[in-house]
């Protein structure tokens, strides 16, 4: 079998052993601080030291392999993703950075060259944004950039991030220790799928990211007056769901008219009182605005409030919004991406350069360090979704691309 099969089985083993980690039985559900994200991070941290990685944890749970290869003080490649999961996720989103940076090192170990820096393969706890509504909190942590406000947000039961710490054993005063020192830290590569069809099309199994989208998060509540679904005449009705039907019909069309710049996205709605027979008083839900341009996405934010304004006028309803995260667009290393694309073109594939339309844990990196992505192909596209499918194949070329490019990062030629 060559070494890329073998990688790709070893990566499909490591998949599947960390996919069945889930609060759920018949879906993949993995929250920042839980139980399953206990039982996943100790997984990946007896990988890590069987591939010979010092192993520790940061005060916000990011798992942290450390392999020195006999340069203590050298600057560290940081190589990641994160653990965390969507709910109801597909098993590559994440956990396939992870996996392909310990089977990296592994490889570099076990060849027993020296590269004249250290490694660190990152495991995150908190990227999905799924349990607490703040997303790359963890990353945000090693670059110095967590804001201590993201403590006091609970989770749907209440529970603070500050208490789900401290539950999950952390001491919240040590996370400024967290921190990587710019002066340590050479550059970071995360290994992620595409979570889109381009490389399928295209035909490639590997592909080399430009940047990464900016995002701004919404809660949006809608509110007009209850009333008797039969009684109610039509035009002294102040319906909450009507009103948010055409703030959804506003997003997609301001998404759809932008010729591709912007995409935006309702992904969860609550209608209250929530009966058949009763016109909705109130209806919260969720706005999803992304741009790769920084002044498109803030425009299309302030556009969206100025029209919704004007529609809940018109309807006798309320309003009001509330941006939770935003975080701006990221632009991947040019040096990286060159790198990533030789050690993609000796495998003997083209190089192929596309834009992350999914928020990734090397945007937040990138305010560290230089900062680059491997994505590799997925059936379809497909993503968030338990229909989402890397092959062994794939897999195994992405460990030896990025193999490839640790060897070369080395190499004196590194600009
Ligand atoms: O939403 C995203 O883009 C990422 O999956 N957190
Ligand atoms: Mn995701
Ligand atoms: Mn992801």
């Amino acid at each position: 079998m060559s070494d890329v099969a073998a990688l790709g089985v070893r990566a499909e083993q490591m998949i599947a052993e960390l996919a069945v980690i889930s609060a759920e039985p018949g879906r993949l559900v993995r929250f920042y601080l839980t139980p399953e994200h206990r039982r996943a991070a100790d997984l990946v941290a007896g990988w890590m030291r069987a591939a010979g990685m010092a192993v520790s944890e940061d005060a916000l749970a990011t798992v942290r392999g450390r392999w020195n290869g006999g340069h203590a003080g050298a600057k560290r490649l940081l190589i990641g993703s994160h653990l965390d999961t969507v709910l109801d996720a597909g098993k590559y989103d994440g956990p396939l950075g992870v996996i392909a940076g310990i089977l990296a090192v592994d490889h570099v170990v076990r060849a027993g060259k020296a590269l004249g820096f250290g490694i660190d393969v990152l495991a995150f706890g908190d990227e999905e944004g799924s349990r607490f509504p703040a997303t790359l909190a963890t990353s945000a942590g090693c670059v110095g950039a967590f804001d201590t406000e993201t403590l006091r947000l609970a989770d749907r039961d209440g529970v603070t991030l500050a208490e789900a710490l401290r539950r999950y054993g952390k001491d919240v005063s040590a996370i400024p220790a967290a921190a990587y020192r710019p002066q340590d830290v050479a550059a970071f590569v995360e290994v992620h799928i595409e979570q889109g069809p381009e490389l399928e099309a295209r035909n490639v199994p590997l592909g080399v990211v430009t940047g990464i989208v900016g995002q701004s998060r919404l809660r949006v509540a809608v509110t007009g007056e209850a009333g008797h679904a039969g009684t109610v005449p039509m035009t002294y009705r102040r319906d909450a769901l009507a009103g948010a039907a055409e703030l959804i019909s506003l997003v997609e069309h301001m998404a759809r008219d932008s010729a591709g710049a912007l995409v935006g996205t309702v992904g969860r709605m609550t209608v209250r009182p929530g009966a058949v027979n009763i016109i909705p008083g109130r209806v919260d839900l969720t706005v999803d605005l992304r741009a790769m341009e920084d002044d498109v996405r803030r425009d299309a934010v302030a556009r969206l409030q100025a029209q919704a304004w004007r529609m809940v006028e018109a309807r006798g309803l309320q309003i009001e919004f509330e941006v939770f995260h935003e975080e701006a667009a990221a632009q991947c290393a040019p040096a990286l991406r060159d790198a990533l694309g030789a050690a993609i073109a000796a495998l003997g594939y083209p190089r192929v350069d596309l834009p992350s339309g999914a928020g990734h844990d090397a945007q937040m990196m990138a305010k560290l360090c230089p900062s680059a992505m491997l994505f590799v192909r997925c059936k379809g596209g497909i993503s968030h979704n338990p229909a989402e499918y890397a092959s062994p194949q794939d897999m195994g070329l992405a460990v030896t691309a990025l193999i490839r490019f640790i060897e070369n990062f080395g190499s004196p030629a590194r600009g």
